[in-house]
């Protein structure tokens, strides 16, 4: 009825990571709204990733600190509380003596153990940053030459902030290569190759051109004129004079002496900053990742062993549906309307909240109905009370769970589903340094009369009985048992599978029958292993340039762009909260998840109900303040959601004043 009503689009998916599932509904459907969870959780370290490596580099996993084999690592709003084996991988490190700092405004659990914790203010991360950049270009500890070789640092910039192209320096020159000068003042051109695709391919470059990083002059153009240029190296560097250590500690709270400490430490042992995964909603997360990212480049320790590498993928590819292509080839013609969060957001991966703003407001377009499939929503969205509001204005509220929790509370309809131990799956290894395949088989089998389903099978089985066609549109036809269900979507897997297995032979006799029998055997093979040195030494990143962009290329490719996302700046305030008055009773509430209480994950929420801290931890200076004593319940009230709630204060140094 809805569909019928408003079209396609006012219909709406999202989940925590089950984005490939509930796809099976909206493609279909011919709804282009299939919304991630990503606003709530890293999708500021991808934008900041797309900003400084660009296309094809930003995306989870793609690039990681080579947790292994890494001297030293410091974690920036980052724990390593994850339950998902990078604290192993990073612990193989720690066992050689690789030393770890995390800053963070409260004591994560790993600063428990031999790892360092610096206590820095919320919202300040830029500051801290800017400072450690500084530093090492004062103390001459930067690596030069791979800022000059591997970066856009060299490249010479206008006065109106934009990079110099040769078409404005030699007559029919390539507006798509760049300049740089020489110390003698002669210039070169860079640039990237690309396949007919517009993948970049190598760069086209002099490689033997030694360009200067701190140019400042004027260049003269292919009219005659004069052009007054720096390179973006110099405007980095006036950008991030003023963060002294002691202005930086000022506005960190961490002491001056420390921040030298942490820049010697750094560049001696040529170490990394993680760059993150959730992100503190700050309001300037992205311009906190680009900063890791840049200091990264600095440090010349981008894809080298123990840096920040580029992983290595399998290139397992399983049939599946897309915006207007099925499985098995078929297409068809989407509704009109662009996926609702990317015409507010056109760079973030994805901001669900849009469309829940959208079904109170009517706008962008109305959206009318929900499919929550795994996601609890009271754990995502920080404003319990506007959600609560919106979830009320929906007309249809369908929620998709292996446990009841909640969004149950909202719901039309609660549609039970199996756990991923009762299906087969056949992926890429996320997270790891070398590209692997793994199968999870299904272990279990739903016992005799449970109702649980496989969330596809639900999701297209409610597609086939509104609009057969459509369900068609992926080849799917009624399937009245979990064993039919499976034939039909596992044949994916298999076809994609067999057609790996092919390619991987025809590289080398006897391959598949290898990776059969470990998958077989272990559950997973290995079939790319890492290489170093390659990005960006032979092969260029996703950026207009594809050098690290130390400074942002991207910032110009729409005008508003310039603006919201600088090509570089250093500390900004936060404009995501009202700042706390000196000495009142108003404080940041800073949260994320540590190795027994959890944000996401649900079906970890039951046991840390009981075993969880749920306090909020204050500074002692501020409880002498306040009166307030260990154990007291106080009442928070947000400043700017005026959202009223009762918490335990536990008094602790283990959270900044
Ligand atoms: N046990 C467990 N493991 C999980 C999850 C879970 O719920 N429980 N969830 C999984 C998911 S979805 C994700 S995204 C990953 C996330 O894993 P991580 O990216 O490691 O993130 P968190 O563990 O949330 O840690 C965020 C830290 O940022 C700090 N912080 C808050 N504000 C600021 C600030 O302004 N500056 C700085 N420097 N720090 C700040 C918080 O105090 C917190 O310690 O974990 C995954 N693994
Ligand atoms: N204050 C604060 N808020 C945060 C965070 C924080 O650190 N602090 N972290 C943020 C982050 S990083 C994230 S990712 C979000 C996560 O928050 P949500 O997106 O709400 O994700 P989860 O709480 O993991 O909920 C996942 C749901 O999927 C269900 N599920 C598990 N397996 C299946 C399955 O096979 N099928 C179906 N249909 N359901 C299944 C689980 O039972 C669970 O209810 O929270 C964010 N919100
Ligand atoms: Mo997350």
């Amino acid at each position: 009825d809805l569909v019928q009503k408003y079209g396609e689009s006012c219909i709406t998916t999202t989940s925590h990571n089950f984005q490939g599932m509930s796809k099976w509904l909206t493609f279909p459907l011919g709804s282009p709204n299939n919304i991630g969870h990503q606003s709530s959780c890293n999708a500021a370290g991808i934008n900041a990733r797309n900003w400084v490596f660009g296309t094809g580099f930003s995306g989870a996993g793609k690039l990681e600190p080579d947790y292994e084999n890494l001297r030293y690592l410091l974690l920036i709003g980052r724990t390593m509380g994850a339950s998902m084996g990078a604290l192993h991988t990073l612990n193989v490190a720690r066992a050689k003596g690789a030393r770890v700092v995390a800053i963070d405004p409260k004591m994560p659990d790993i600063t428990y153990g031999d790892a360092e914790w610096v206590a820095i203010r919320p919202g300040t991360d830029d500051a801290f940053l800017s400072a450690l950049i500084n530093e090492m270009l004062r103390t001459n500890t930067a690596d030069l030459d791979f800022i000059e070789k591997g970066t856009n640092g060299a490249y010479l910039i206008k006065e109106n902030g934009q990079p110099l192209t040769q078409a404005e320096v030699i007559q029919g020159g390539d507006k798509t290569k760049y300049v740089v000068a020489s110390p003698d003042g002669r210039l070169s051109f860079r640039g990237v190759l690309r396949n007919d695709k517009g993948i970049p391919t190598a760069f086209d470059e002099d490689s033997s051109f030694k360009a200067d990083l701190n140019m400042s002059g004027s260049v003269k153009l292919a009219d005659g004129s004069s052009c007054p240029v720096k390179t973006a190296f110099v405007i980095i560097k006036e950008t991030l004079a003023p963060y002294t250590p002691e202005k930086s500690s000022e506005i960190t709270g961490i002491p001056a002496d420390m921040i030298r400490r942490i820049a010697r430490d750094f560049t001696n042992l040529k170490g990394v900053i993680d760059d993150g995964w959730y992100t503190s909603k700050n309001g300037t997360d992205v311009q906190v990742y680009r900063l890791v990212s840049i200091a990264n480049a600095f440090n010349g320790n981008i894809d080298i062993p123990g840096g920040m590498i580029v992983t290595a993928a399998a290139g397992l590819k399983i049939p599946s549906v897309s915006q207007g292509k099925g499985p098995n080839g078929e297409t068809w013609r989407m509704a009109k309307e662009k996926r609702i969060d990317k015409i507010v957001y056109p760079e973030a991966s994805a901001t669900f909240k849009v469309a829940l703003q959208a079904a109170v407001t009517g706008k962008p377009y109305p959206i009318k109905g929900v499919f929550f499939v795994g996601t609890t929503m009271f754990h995502r969205e920080a404003n319990s009370q506007e959600l609560a509001e919106q979830l009320k204005k929906l007309e249809l509220c369908v929620v998709q769970d292996v446990l009841p929790q909640e969004l149950v509370d909202y719901a039309d309809y609660v549609l039970p589903a199996t756990y991923f131990m009762e299906r087969k799956e056949m992926a890429g290894v996320k997270w790891a340094l070398d590209g692997s395949i793994y199968l999870s088989d299904p272990g279990l089998t739903p016992p005799k009369g449970c109702e649980a389903r496989h969330d596809v099978w639900i999701l297209l089985e409610i597609l086939r009985r509104a609009f057969p066609e459509k369900a068609a549109r992926v080849g799917y036809k009624e399937c009245k048992t979990a064993e039919e269900f499976n034939k039909y979507f596992d044949a994916f897997t298999n076809k994609g599978f067999n057609k790996f297995l092919a390619q991987c032979e025809s590289q080398k006799p006897g391959w598949a029958a290898k990776i059969k029998k470990d998958i077989e055997t272990q559950g997973w093979s290995t079939i790319k292993t890492k290489k170093y040195n390659q990005y960006p030494y032979h092969k260029p990143f996703g950026t207009p340039s594809g050098k690290v962009e130390i400074y942002a290329f991207q910032s110009f490719k729409n005008e508003a762009y310039e603006k919201a996302i600088a090509p570089i700046s250093g500390y900004i305030p936060s404009p995501a909260f009202t700042a706390p008055k000196q000495n009142s009773n108003e404080f940041i509430l800073a949260s994320g998840k540590n190795c027994v209480t959890c944000s996401g994950l649900n079906m970890f929420t039951q046991p840390t109900r009981y075993l969880g801290d749920r306090t909020v931890w204050m500074n002692p200076v501020d409880a002498q303040r306040l009166g307030i004593k260990n154990g007291d319940m106080a009442e928070i009230e947000g400043i700017d959601t005026n959202y009223v709630g009762q918490a335990r204060i536990t008094v602790t140094n283990k959270v900044v004043p």
